[in-house]
């Protein structure tokens, strides 16, 4: 209602100024364009490359003005990047909160400006959810629940064999990483012989990936018989670590991920990767269409899901030519 209220009276000023000026017509009210700011998470994946490409196009083809900043996965920075969206009065503000909480402070400062502000990609936590409009974005429980099924559908070709499993956590504090490991623990509980045995965060990168990979097999060694990682990154980073130790990825040890990015179908086409759960980045064309319709004052969904499938290594040839990120 505010929102919609405040966009008509923006109209009717303007309208107002452009009739004394004496250019009075419906197209050039149109052609004012809508100013989004986005505060994007950062750069540390194949999934967030793709998601920021997404944004940007989207927001080109629709006539949006975005204006983007990169918080290189730091949420003071992104309180920073609201903080200035809204010192320049743009009309939307939308963000990927980095972490679920400590957004109450500079969501009240967006609202008593009157700024509508759509989440994408990840949640927030927080008591008042007036202080959003809407959530566009996966289902990260489902997205668990999916990778610890296939590993239960997997388990039953060898009922006898204990599996232990390494996981590599994404960013403490984040949705996908808290809602990840939820999913898959909810999936695998009650089977004693299939349990985590480390579990610890990649922060969704390679490198920490990687080097994570290496402190547990420098600890865990042989013991270890899968790795479940909340990202195709981290998976791909352990995959060096586990070939460097001389072993077989996806064959001595299976890989789980999520994500679906064209790294993983290429890890699972060469072998080394045994499944990934899918989660779309490609959220840029939803997220203006549905800005576009709360400027306008059009009721929207509080919660907007992202439809997402599931990989194994056996359809990855076939389907990496359809694949778009
Ligand atoms: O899975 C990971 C990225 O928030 C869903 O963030 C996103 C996650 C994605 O860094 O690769």
């Amino acid at each position: 209602m505010t929102f919609s209220r405040r966009s008509f009276l923006g109209n009717a000023i303007q309208l107002a100024i452009i009739t004394i000026a004496g250019f009075g017509s419906a197209s050039a009210l149109a052609a004012k364009p809508v100013v989004m700011g986005f505060s994007q998470v950062g750069a540390e994946s194949e999934w967030r490359t793709a998601n920021t490409l997404s944004i940007k196009d989207a927001a080109k083809k629709d006539g949006i003005n975005l204006k983007f900043a990169d918080a290189q996965q730091k949420q003071e920075n992104q309180v920073k990047a609201i903080r200035s969206f809204i010192a320049q009065k743009v009309d939307v503000i939308a963000f990927s909160p980095v972490v679920e909480t400590g957004w109450d402070t500079v969501l009240r400062e967006a609202k008593a400006a009157k700024i509508p502000v759509i989440l994408t990609d990840r949640a927030v936590n927080v008591t008042d959810t007036s202080l959003y409009v809407t959530f566009i974005g996966s289902d990260f429980v489902e997205e668990g629940r999916r990778a610890g099924r296939w590993l239960l559908e997997r388990a039953k070709k060898t009922p006898d064999r204990t599996l232990n499993i390494v996981e590599l956590q994404g960013t403490v504090g984040s949705a996908p990483a808290i809602d990840r490991k939820n999913g898959f623990e909810q999936a695998i509980a009650g089977n004693a012989k299939i349990k985590i045995i480390r579990s610890q965060t990649g922060d969704f990168t390679r490198a920490k990936g990687k080097e994570v990979m290496e402190a547990f097999l420098k600890s865990q060694g042989k013991n270890i018989n899968v790795v479940y990682a909340h990202n195709d990154d981290m998976a791909i980073g352990a995959i060096q670590a586990i070939e460097e130790a001389g072993m077989k990825p996806g064959t001595d040890i299976i890989i789980i991920s999520i994500d679906g990015v064209k790294g993983a179908f290429e890890a699972m086409i060469a072998g080394k990767l045994n499944v990934t759960v899918e989660c779309s980045p490609l959220l840029g064309p939803q997220l203006m269409q549905v800005a576009r319709d709360v400027l306008a004052g059009k009721p929207v969904p509080k919660r907007i899901t992202t439809e997402e499938g599931v990989f194994p290594a056996e359809v990855a040839a076939k389907e990496f030519p359809n694949r778009k990120y």
